[in-house]
């Protein structure tokens, strides 16, 4: 068989990549040529997709980069990855679902399977993708195969990969489940059948709800400890002892990345247009994307407590990316952080290994080097995300005042930092 994914980015590379390595013809089609230049070339811009990985299957001709939507015509089964953003209104925005649709039509044929794997709200497989491939006069279920199959990648996650990670499949009929389970069979380890596309787009949308949500919870309870004066580090790490029962999320700076500050509002748009509002994910929303403030505000009783003000203090951000580890800065909360602080009238700078340059959201800035000089003339130094190569005893030596939003430094006890 000859597979086509549509979509070449942290999702659809890494799919592509074991269905060339599972023997498969497997042909990635992206917008943008640099990317499939250097698809091409052997060369990774995805973490989890290692430059040899990629060169194995360039080299064997059973992976092949493009941006010529013409060959769909010639493969047998089509996975669409593209990205699924919300508009700055919070509205759901599918126009690359659209896109990618209208090309599979354009070069439809009978037995092909196409399965949709951007997270989308419950009933974009059948109310958009559905009736737009029929236009084709071929028959979901008869002549041509549909499933929805959400992507489940945990960038940076070195335990769970796409192998390994079981893949739950809603097709809009039985057959279509049944021809998109025999397919991701080959390459993943457990292959989950639910009863409908439906189905399967709001397990995926559960699954990060339930993130964002008790990401929120985690949050409001740090701000409850602070006005409590209690540690909420200790007292998370104390309930996490229950052996049942619970499961431990953290406090933070906020919510970054793709997936969780957004996935949600897919849901929640959904429900408004049946007339139902979805009230857990607002409020977890509105609570996630306070936290910025409320670290800013550590940050000014900090200074405050030493006679400064943010105003033209030198600030040092460490750490600029939505996660420990990885290079992806969308939707992270250390931009908003640095925002702000700008706004207020500090001199801020960062660090971070994994991103040399932000140019986003009105910021442009150059990642700095760590030197002792830089730590020592910094007013204030916040740990905004904990890369795991930090030297987190040299930061606290070398620092005035640290805001520590990742508990970096719980085996360090120092009367210079300052805990979520
Ligand atoms: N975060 C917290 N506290 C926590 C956990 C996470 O503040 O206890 C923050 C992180 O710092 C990050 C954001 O939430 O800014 C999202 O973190 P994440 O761990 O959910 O990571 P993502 O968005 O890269 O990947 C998630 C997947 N992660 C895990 O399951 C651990 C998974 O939810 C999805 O497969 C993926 O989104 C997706 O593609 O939907």
């Amino acid at each position: 068989m000859t597979i086509a994914v549509i979509g070449m980015g942290y999702v659809g590379l890494p799919l592509a990549v074991e269905f060339a390595n599972a023997g498969f013809k497997v042909i990635g089609i992206d917008l943008i040529e640099e990317k499939v230049n250097s698809i091409n070339d052997g060369v990774s811009y995805i973490k989890d997709v290692p430059d040899e990985a990629l060169k194995q299957v360039i080299k064997s001709k059973r992976l092949i980069a493009t941006c010529d939507y013409s060959v769909l015509k010639r493969v047998d089964a089509i996975s669409i990855c593209v990205p699924t953003p919300l508009r700055k209104t919070k509205d759901p925005d599918i126009s690359y679902i659209l896109a990618a649709t209208s090309m599979i039509v354009k070069y439809i044929k009978k037995d092909q399977l196409v399965v949709l794997e951007s997270t989308t709200y419950p009933g974009t497989t059948t109310e958009v993708i559905q009736p737009r491939l029929e236009e084709s006069g071929l028959v979901v279920g008869k002549d041509i195969f549909l499933a929805f199959s959400p992507e489940r990648v945990d960038p940076g996650n070195k335990i769970y990969t796409t192998t390994n990670t079981p893949k739950v499949i809603g097709g809009v009929t039985k057959k279509c489940t049944k021809m998109a389970k025999a397919l991701y069979s080959h390459i993943i380890d457990s292959v989950i059948e639910v009863s409908s596309t439906q189905a399967a787009e709001m397990v995926k949308l559960l699954e990060n709800t339930f993130r964002s949500v008790n990401i929120g919870l985690v949050n409001e309870i740090a701000i409850i400890c602070n006005k409590l004066g209690l540690d909420v580090w200790e007292i998370i790490d104390a309930a996490a002892t229950k052996p049942f029962g619970f499961m431990p999320f953290y406090p933070g700076p906020g919510l970054g990345g793709h997936c969780i500050p957004i996935d949600p509002h897919y849901l929640s748009w959904k429900l408004k247009t049946l007339n139902y509002n979805a009230k857990f994910i607002e409020l977890a929303g509105e609570i996630n994307s306070s936290m910025p403030n409320f670290v800013v505000t550590k940050v000014a009783d900090a200074l405050n407590r030493v006679k400064k003000s943010i105003n033209g203090s030198k600030l040092l951000i460490l750490g600029v990316s939505y996660k420990r580890d990885i290079e992806d800065v969308r939707e992270s909360p250390a931009l908003d952080i640095i925002n702000i602080l700008i706004e207020k009238g500090a001199k801020v700078s960062y660090h971070d290994p994994f991103v040399p340059v932000v140019k986003k959201n009105a910021i442009s800035l150059k990642s700095v080097s760590l030197t002792e000089k830089r730590l020592k003339d910094a007013d204030c130094v916040v740990i905004v995300t904990d890369h795991t190569e930090f030297d987190i005893k040299r930061i606290v030596v070398e620092s005035k005042i640290i805001i520590d939003t990742r508990n970096a430094t719980s085996h360090i006890s120092s009367r210079k930092i300052v805990k979520l």
